[in-house]
């Protein structure tokens, strides 16, 4: 028998409704950013040389998770009350290639109309004592449903490969030690942190020296090219043949 065949009593139907309306919201307005993500993402990958955006990824947290983490704070048990309290319910993270990304795609996020940001916090200038860096963002974005409209708020977490690989782990570390991990332990999670970062500066500068080295567009596009299945100018979905492209020319002049 699935939940859908038990026959609720209308107090706890009733709850059920509100409680899946609930979680939606938060579905929808992940799905929304994933979109806004992901379209910035081939954008770039199709216009420019590359993407800011390495990787995105989601997750919702689970009713079970968002009743223990208002008990733990002490937030009202109602709806309004979680709604309003906790603010990650959707989170969105991000991976990058470089710092400078992390930056640029926070830029390209808040600067969209949308978009109603709520907290910025900087842990990639201001990293926290355990080594952990990254730029969170929480903002609020508009859900249209049948009956009303929604602002539902997300969180963004934006960080590069090597930060992110250092979180993950420092994560997994954290929960095994029920977050009492050994003080040589946290010693040497915080040397790992500085060698991300090391890491980081080093990967950048070469990035930019590689760039500077007049490495054209134009170059890297024709390489791609032959190594792509999705041909010469990497718009699979849109052949623009070069008669098509005259005749735009044509028309321009
Ligand atoms: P999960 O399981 O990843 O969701 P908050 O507790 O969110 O109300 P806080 O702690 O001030 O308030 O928020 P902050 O600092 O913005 O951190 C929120 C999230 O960032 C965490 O969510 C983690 O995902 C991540 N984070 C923050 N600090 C660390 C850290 O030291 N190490 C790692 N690996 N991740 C961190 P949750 O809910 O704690 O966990």
């Amino acid at each position: 028998m699935t939940d859908q065949d038990v026959d609720w009593p209308t107090d706890l139907q009733a709850i059920r409704t509100e409680l899946t309306r609930f979680m939606m919201s938060y579905k929808f307005a992940t799905d929304e950013m994933m979109t806004k993500v992901n379209i910035l993402k081939e954008e770039f990958s199709a216009i420019h040389d590359y993407s800011p955006i390495e990787h995105v990824s989601h997750r919702l947290k689970s009713p079970e998770g968002i009743l223990k983490k208002a008990n733990r704070k002490g937030y009202p048990l109602n709806l309004e009350g979680i709604r309003e309290n906790i603010q990650d319910i959707a989170g969105i993270r991000i991976t990058c290639s470089f710092i400078s990304d992390t930056y640029r795609v926070l830029e390209m996020l808040t600067s969209q109309r949308d978009i109603t940001v709520l907290q910025v916090k900087d842990y990639i200038k201001n990293p926290k004592p355990n080594g952990y860096k990254s730029l969170h963002l929480i903002v609020a974005i508009p859900v249209f449903m049948s009956d009303r409209v929604q602002p539902v708020t997300v969180e963004v977490q934006i960080r590069t490969v090597a930060m992110d690989f250092w979180a993950s782990l420092e994560h997994k570390i954290f929960y095994k030690y029920d977050g009492a991990v050994p003080a040589a332990l946290v010693g040497e999670l915080k040397q790992a942190a500085d060698v991300a970062n090391r890491l980081d500066i080093d990967m950048e500068r070469l990035h930019d020296q590689v760039v500077s080295l007049g490495e054209t567009s134009e170059a890297v596009t024709a390489r791609t090219a032959q190594q792509s299945p999705h041909g010469a100018d990497g718009l699979a979905p849109f052949p623009l043949p070069r008669s098509l492209l005259e005749a735009f020319l044509d028309k321009a002049v």
